[in-house]
């Protein structure tokens, strides 16, 4: 099966670059001039515990060089999914499917209004990538990428696809309720990202600082009540301790939200915070932690640039 990843990020980079090494048909289509001359021109390199190492994958800025493509994987920014929409029209094969391992609430949804809820497959992946230059990434966090169905069952295609990334390397897994497993990860970005974004601290320092895990604990409680709300079933009984697994196993990475306060990006708070408020709002649940967080985010003077402790 050819796979095209749109997102040439932490995530499109690190993906691309262990599919490639582990035989599979893989190119990125980018949108920066900048990252798809740097990766065709000598490969995406991944740091990993003070090694480094490249790997040359082919890179696109044109969706109609890419060629026709079985699996297109989104990578990108969720504030950039409804453009990737015309990209994937031109790429995908017939009988093609997308898979979203995006942060963020209503990527799916903004995918399937357009290309058929039949083609969409969610994942969620636990890895800690960061980007350090254009096609250089630093990979510090290994975690397991789930993914399934938009409509939840566990279909033999995501089983094929989940098998085809175990065989390049990739720890992956066929789930039901693929949607309740998103919701999972953004209880998660909810309760680390804002956090590291605003105390500029990488994610394992996080439950050190005092009184820290408390307001964690009202991020989830308040997503968690969202959710119920909107008919959602979290997979997991105990979301806070998910968190304190996610914190420890990612602990050297710089959150993704953090990455782009001190690039000076525009961060995924509405929609990833933001997103819970408004969710809560039409359900009449009271979030105002989330609603907390997405402020102070919002307010971050951009360009940090100084070394998370
Ligand atoms: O998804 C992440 C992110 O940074 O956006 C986590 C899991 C928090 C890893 O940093």
């Amino acid at each position: 099966m050819k796979i095209v990843i749109i997102g040439t990020g932490a995530i499109g980079c690190l993906f691309g670059a262990v599919f490639k090494k582990g035989g599979l048909d893989v190119a990125l289509l980018g949108r920066s001039a900048e990252e798809v001359g740097a990766i065709n021109e000598r490969g995406v390199i991944v740091e990993r515990g003070g090694a480094e190492e490249t790997t040359a994958i082919p890179a696109f800025l044109d969706a109609s060089a890419a060629g026709r493509d079985g699996l297109v994987i989104i990578a990108v920014k969720a504030y950039d999914t409804a453009s990737t929409i015309p990209q994937i029209r031109r790429m995908l094969s017939p009988d093609g499917a997308v898979l979203t391992l995006q942060n963020g609430l209503g990527n799916a949804e903004t995918l399937a209004g357009d290309l058929g809820v039949e083609r969409l497959l969610c994942g969620t992946t636990a890895h800690g990538s960061s980007v350090v230059g254009p096609g250089r990434i630093i990979h510090a966090g290994q975690g397991e990428t789930l993914l399934g169905e938009m409509r939840g069952e566990r279909s033999r295609r995501a089983e094929k696809i989940a098998a085809l990334f175990s065989s390049a390397g990739l720890d992956a897994r066929a789930v039901d309720n693929a949607p309740g497993y998103a919701w999972l990860k953004l209880i998660i970005n909810a309760a680390i990202n804002p956090f590291t974004a605003i105390h500029n601290l990488r994610n394992g320092a996080l439950p050190g600082v005092p009184n820290i895990c408390e307001e964690m604990a009202e991020v989830v409680a308040e997503a968690e009540a969202v959710a119920r709300a909107a008919g959602v079933k979290i997979p997991c009984d105990d979301a806070m301790a998910k968190v304190r697994k996610v914190c420890a196993a990612t602990g050297d990475n710089v959150s993704s939200m953090l990455q782009d306060v001190r690039a000076g990006r525009r961060t995924e708070i509405d929609y990833i915070n933001g997103a819970i408020v408004r969710l809560g709002e039409k359900f009449g649940i009271p979030t105002p932690r989330n609603a907390a967080l997405a402020a102070q985010v919002r307010a971050l003077r951009s360009g940090r640039s100084d070394q998370a402790q």
